[in-house]
């Protein structure tokens, strides 16, 4: 599975007080935590910080490329926000590949983002939702899908630079949307030959529950068995990379080995580390 990590945030106190006093370190730390973890994309959004939104991420693109060069998911609702930053960061590290996070299926979305990640060569994740928000059934969710893919490809996106989100809703406010969710993703995979890549923004499910790193990891095993490639999760939370290696050996996807956690962490180049306390 692609990690996309997704701790860089100004949803956090501690990240939006650093972008805003344009503190590397605690977004260097973060990132290194996320990377040793396992990250392979490193997920920023600004998020509610005050001041330039444009210049924030240009700050914080450059402050993570300081210690990777994995590449960069530039993270915003706001789809004249990321029509200026994605440029600006393409021009600020042009080795950098880049994804954008996200556009929706709504015309006036796709209109203003495709021709950006067409011209910046960057990945771009669909959202299946439109003008009228996000759908409560899987039929339009499949809808919002099929219309966003066969645009992007009109424009010249490559099928393996094009993420599809199902849209993960919280739990406890939206029940048995979770299945929607897991039913778009085989759906789609099966309508799409090659198929695009399916992504989640995982810790949706589980904001404001209780146990949520346990929801978190039960809902992300669900969803790789339907047909997963990608989440933005907490790649600091071992027992979830730890469910995440488990679900993919026995998917098939990984090979055994008496050692899978360990292995799974050697083919990227990590080291070794102890065995989450909880698996
Ligand atoms: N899809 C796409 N992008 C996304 C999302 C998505 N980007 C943003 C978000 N959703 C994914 N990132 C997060 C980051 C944190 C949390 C949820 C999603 C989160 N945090 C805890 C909370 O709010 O309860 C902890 C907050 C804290 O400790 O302060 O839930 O769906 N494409």
């Amino acid at each position: 599975m692609i990690v996309f990590s997704e701790r860089i945030n100004g949803m956090y106190r501690d990240v939006r007080s650093a972008i805003v006093e344009r503190n590397p370190e605690v977004i260097q730390d973060l990132a290194e935590q996320q990377l040793a973890g396992g990250a392979d994309v490193m997920d920023l959004n600004v998020g509610p910080a005050k001041g330039d939104a444009v210049e924030h991420f240009v700050w914080l693109a450059r402050t993570v490329h300081e210690v990777t060069d994995k590449p960069l998911s530039l993270d915003s609702a706001k789809a004249d926000l990321l029509v200026q930053v994605v440029p600006r960061v393409r021009d600020a590290l042009p080795d950098t590949k880049l994804v954008i996070n996200s556009c929706t299926a709504a015309p006036s979305y796709m209109e203003k983002l495709l021709p950006v990640a067409t011209s910046c060569g960057a990945a771009i994740i669909g959202l299946t939702m439109d003008q009228e928000g996000v759908p409560g059934n899987v039929e339009k969710r499949i809808e919002c899908g099929a219309t966003f893919i066969m645009t992007a490809l009109e424009h010249g996106i490559p099928i393996d630079a094009i993420y599809i989100d199902p849209i993960v809703l919280p739990v406890n406010a939206a029940f048995k949307q979770q299945q929607f969710v897991i039913e778009a993703i085989r759906q789609l995979s099966i309508v799409n030959d090659p198929p695009p890549k399916f992504i989640v923004g995982l810790s949706n499910v589980s904001q404001k529950c209780r146990m949520n790193r346990l929801l978190n990891r039960t809902f992300l095993v669900m969803c790789l068995a339907a047909g997963l490639d990608a989440a933005i999760v907490d790649a600091a939370d071992d027992e979830l990379i730890a469910a995440m290696i488990s679900a993919e050996v026995l998917l098939g996807k990984e090979l055994y080995s008496d050692d899978y956690i360990k292995a799974w962490r050697m083919q990227r180049g990590l080291p070794a580390q102890v065995e989450p306390a909880q698996v």
